[in-house]
């Protein structure tokens, strides 16, 4: 752990493999009713391949084009040159095809198939034959309308599910030497990874061996490029050694006189193709040909900013961690399925997990011999019966792909798209499968059609025997898919050593970039969503009326049902309005727990701070449920002793955040509204989170739990005067805040101060898209599947770390895990800083980064000038929305473990530096 206590080369961390990213946009993600599921089925002809995407809930029928993109290439999406001719995005593909494969003349074309075209028309004469390895999913049908042959040379391994040979896409030298000699071949075709197998890959030394043979034939051997990333990582897992995957990809395409690719496999685009080569004759033939057919050979039928974001997408396909990552999940897939009875493809690669409709649970069969009844395929029969049951697409391959004797249905699992809890609801739909049986079988509706997203298919009667109610998996999965993802790398153990002490011992001093799972703040953090991003773009800039206001206010009021509505550039700012305008000096403004900028700006408002929480809010092992009400006793005393007003007002924190993310209940807060009230004494909200508040009202207080999230946050808000709220957490927007009235007057007085200090009343400081975003991201967050799975994964990861021994916060919180620093480390003592020691510790260890909520956080009293006393010593794990998966979840816990697991070792700090406010921001500490 410390640099002092542990040689940092020997962590042997993470066990886990997470992904490699983080997510930055989201798209959501709705399930398809039973009804909809069959009308959709039944419209699509029984064919799953032809079904409309929206009816489809997870789609595992193609990994082509369906990527989520980098941040990188969503941005160079945006610089795309438009221009007819000399593209700057041509010579950014130009120079990434040299750099990745060598190859120093590139053809940019539409898409794979464009490219193979090309190829076909320049190379080959008519009689001629074409050698391949079998990828043949665009190929072939391209070859039969050209009259043109394709030969494929497989070992018999190939169609062998059991058979664990390694390179299952090599060509038997033997047999294309024998071609080679007929002398009516014109090219050899090899694809370093064949899709239709799963991915099962080439290796470098076939390809070689192929190229030496095509050679002393005089025939060009081109490879198909689109999973190469994926051959050379399956290659360099066999040859470990001091080669990187880049080198290897540089191997596999120094062997080729011409490589191709579709940008839609492992450059994760969602089109865009290239040729490229060494051979100026070659070049000369694509480039007379690609104007026919695709454009000008500086564009070749890609948008320029398809070409930059395919440049992009090829860098990226040479970090080998997404593919560690993308290996580990379709191996925890296949396992899952061979447990529940499925016999699947071997070995394991990566395009999907094959299964074989041949060894299928006899259950699901009818009872009459399948093969006898007709002529349509198990896996055909099957896809129908999985999408009817789950709502998920497959794909059942078919000849000429795979040969007649074979029948597989393939899971072909889009890259950096779906979560490893969107696979498990796979799994389980794959055990639900099995209650079902297909009663009247799949019949074809026309004989002659071919291709199998074009076949039609009927039934004579029912199709399956009977359905049995929707079912509900015992874990929540994500209700969005990635679209954009932010990739982080985990830092070496001495490169984080040496961060942490540069950073002073204080995790907001770190770099982001030094950070692997960053649980600093779910403050601004948030992946935004498809709906938001597209609101963003729609709304005009303007600071003066914008619709985006008008939206917000409508969607604010709609959601909080306070009557005026005040933009603010974040919470804070709200919060220094609102103290402004309702504290005098001298008069009390009582809260439950405080905020560390709340209590600033009352105290700077001339207010004095108190405390009214209850008391179990003070002790973290109390698993009372409403930890963070206000004790009404204690503020009926409060009043006794002092007059209604002297009392600015009350400010009641959802959620609260210092108590460990503890939420206020209804019946308490009604009994404190009706205090309120009948003294006069406004109520004032921080509902910053508000939704996490009232998903957490629905599971632990019974009247509420038929009561949806919004009718429970306006009842909630209907107890109060007003609200301020940074839109950065709940609201799931990277920037804004919100203040919220009722009274008039009131309004009137805090729209001055915000043209004062944020920006005109329209605004208040922000662009007119944050605004934009912020009236979605409140809509959002009252939707259930998305705060339940929200909420839930914080569950997730405070009982893992729970079950581990591990002291936190009892019971578990809204938006974080809170660790008990005192207990964790009971050796140091609180002037010693426990809590920002673990936090660093944690760092140091892991690459995880979390907040200190301790002695640091609570500053100096003012009057004293001491630490003020505070019973709580935490490190809080802030999980951001919609951003970490379960798999990261995973790797937090185990390296919060690795620390409590030496956490003798740990030494307490010394305080170098503060600043006089909010001192925990810039802090510096030394080991002691
Ligand atoms: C956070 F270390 N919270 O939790 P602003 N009210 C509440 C908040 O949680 C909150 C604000 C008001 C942050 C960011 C943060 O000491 C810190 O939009 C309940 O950040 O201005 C912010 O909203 C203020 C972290 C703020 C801190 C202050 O991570």
């Amino acid at each position: 752990m410390t640099s002092s206590t542990k040689d940092p080369g020997s962590i042997q961390w993470p066990k886990h493999i997470s992904e490699s990213y983080r997510l930055k946009i989201v798209q959501t993600l709705h399930k398809v009713p039973y009804d909809t599921r069959v009308r959709a089925l039944k419209e699509a002809d029984y064919n799953v391949l032809r079904l409309r995407s929206d009816h489809v809930y997870l789609d595992f029928a193609t990994t082509r084009g369906n990527a989520g993109l980098t941040d990188k290439q969503l941005s160079a999406l945006m610089i795309g040159d438009e221009a007819y001719a000399g593209s700057t995005n041509f010579y950014a593909l130009e120079k990434t095809c040299r750099l990745i494969f060598g190859k120093e003349l590139t053809i940019p074309v539409h898409q794979g198939r464009g490219a193979e075209h090309l190829i076909l028309r320049a190379l080959i004469k008519p009689g001629q034959r074409i050698i391949t390895n079998g990828n043949l999913l665009t190929l072939k049908p391209l070859a039969d309308t050209m009259g043109i042959t394709i030969e494929t040379l497989l070992s018999d391994d190939a169609f062998d599910s059991h058979s664990e040979q390694p390179w299952k896409a090599d060509i038997p030298l033997e047999r294309l030497k024998m071609s080679l000699e007929s002398k009516d071949v014109g090219l050899v075709m090899i694809s370093a990874t064949l899709p239709h197998l799963g991915g099962q890959p080439l290796s470098l030394e076939n390809l070689c061996e192929c190229a030496t043979l095509a050679r002393q034939f005089h025939v060009p051997i081109v490879l198909d490029a689109s999973m190469l990333a994926s051959a050379a990582y399956l290659y360099s897992a066999i040859h470990p050694g001091k080669e990187s995957l880049s080198q290897h990809i540089r191997e596999y395409a120094d062997q080729a006189d011409i490589l191709y690719l579709t940008g839609r496999e492992d450059a994760c685009c969602h089109t865009g193709g290239l040729i490229a080569t060494n051979h100026d004759t070659f070049y000369k033939k694509f480039r007379d040909l690609v104007v026919l057919y695709e454009g000008l050979h500086t564009y070749g039928g890609q948008a320029g900013r398809d070409m930059q974001v395919l440049a992009q997408g090829l860098q990226d396909m040479c970090d080998p961690h997404y593919l560690d990552f993308r290996m580990r999940k379709l191996t925890y897939l296949a396992r899952h399925l061979e447990k529940i009875g499925y016999r699947t493809y071997h070995p394991i690669a990566l395009s999907g997990v094959l299964v074989d409709c041949h060894g299928l649970p006899t259950s699901l069969l009818p009872e009459s011999d399948f093969s006898q009844d007709n002529s349509v395929s198990i896996s055909s029969n099957l896809a129908a019966l999985f999408y009817l049951v789950s709502g998920c697409r497959l794909r059942p391959l078919s000849s000429p792909l795979i040969p007649n004797h074979v029948d597989w249905l393939g899971i072909f699992v889009p890259r950096r798209c779906y979560t490893e809890r969107q696979i498990d609801y796979l799994i389980e739909s794959f055990l639900q499968l099995k209650r079902y049986r297909i009663a009247h079988p799949l019949q074809k509706k026309e004989s002659d059609q071919a291709i199998p997203e074009l076949i039609r298919y009927e039934v004579a009667e029912t199709f399956i025997t009977e359905y049995h109610d929707d079912f509900i998996p015992t874990f929540t999965p994500e209700p969005y898919f990635i679209k954009v993802v932010e990739p982080f790398k985990l830092t070496s153990p001495e490169n984080r050593s040496k961060a942490i002490r540069k950073a002073g011992y204080n995790t907001f001093l770190l770099n982001s970039e030094d950070i692997y799972v960053d649980l600093l703040t779910d403050s601004g953090t948030a992946a935004m969503s498809n709906h938001q991003w597209a609101r963003m773009i729609e709304v005009q800039e303007s600071e003066l009326g914008s619709e985006a206001f008008y939206l917000l206010n409508e969607r604010g009021r709609d959601v909080l049902g306070f009557r005026y509505l005040l933009p603010t550039h974040q919470g804070r700012a709200a919060e220094h309005i609102l103290s402004q305008t309702m504290i005098r000096k001298g008069q009390y403004v009582l809260n439950n727990m405080y905020f560390t900028t709340t209590r600033e700006h009352q105290e700077r408002a001339g207010g004095i701070f108190v405390d009214l929480i209850i008391d179990a809010a003070h002790d973290p092992r109390s698993s009372h449920p409403f930890k963070g009400d206000m004790d009404p006793q204690k503020l009926k005393q409060f009043i006794e002793a002092h007059e209604p007003t002297t009392i600015a007002y009350v400010c009641l924190e959802t959620n609260v955040n210092m108590a460990g993310g503890q939420p206020i209940s209804l019946a308490t807060t009604k009994e404190i509204s009706a205090i309120c009230r009948y003294h006069h004494i406004p109520l004032i909200f921080d509902a910053t989170r508000v939704a996490e508040n009232a998903y957490l009202i629905k599971k632990r207080e019974k009247p509420y739990a038929h009561w949806t999230i919004k009718q429970i946050i306006r009842e909630l808000m209907s107890l109060g005067d007003g609200c301020t709220i940074s839109a950065k957490k709940d609201a799931l927007v990277n920037i804004g805040g919100i203040l919220a009235v009722n009274d008039p007057v009131l309004y009137e007085h805090c729209t001055t101060l915000c043209m004062t200090f944020e920006g005109t009343p329209w605004c208040g400081g922000l662009a007119s898209r944050d605004l934009a975003a912020m009236a979605v991201g409140l809509e959002e967050m009252c939707e259930y599947d998305y705060i339940s799975s929200r909420v839930e994964q914080v569950h997730y990861l405070w009982s893992k770390v729970r079950e581990a021994g591990i002291p936190v916060v009892e019971p578990a919180g809204g938006h974080a895990v809170f660790l008990d620093a005192r207990t964790f480390l009971p050796h140091i003592p609180q002037e010693e800083f426990p809590a920002q020691r673990l936090a660093a510790a944690i760092y140091e260890t892991s690459g995880v980064r979390g907040m200190e909520r301790g002695l640091v956080s609570a500053g100096r009293d003012p009057l004293t000038g001491k630490h003020r006393p505070t019973k709580l010593e935490l490190v809080r794990l802030t999980i951001p929305r919609r951003v970490y998966t379960y798999s990261h979840m995973d790797v937090v816990a185990e390296g919060v473990v690795e620390v409590f697991q030496q956490r003798e070792h740990v030494k307490g700090l010394c305080l170098m530096y503060e600043a006089p406010t909010l001192r925990f921001f810039t802090a510096r500490f030394e080991l002691l």
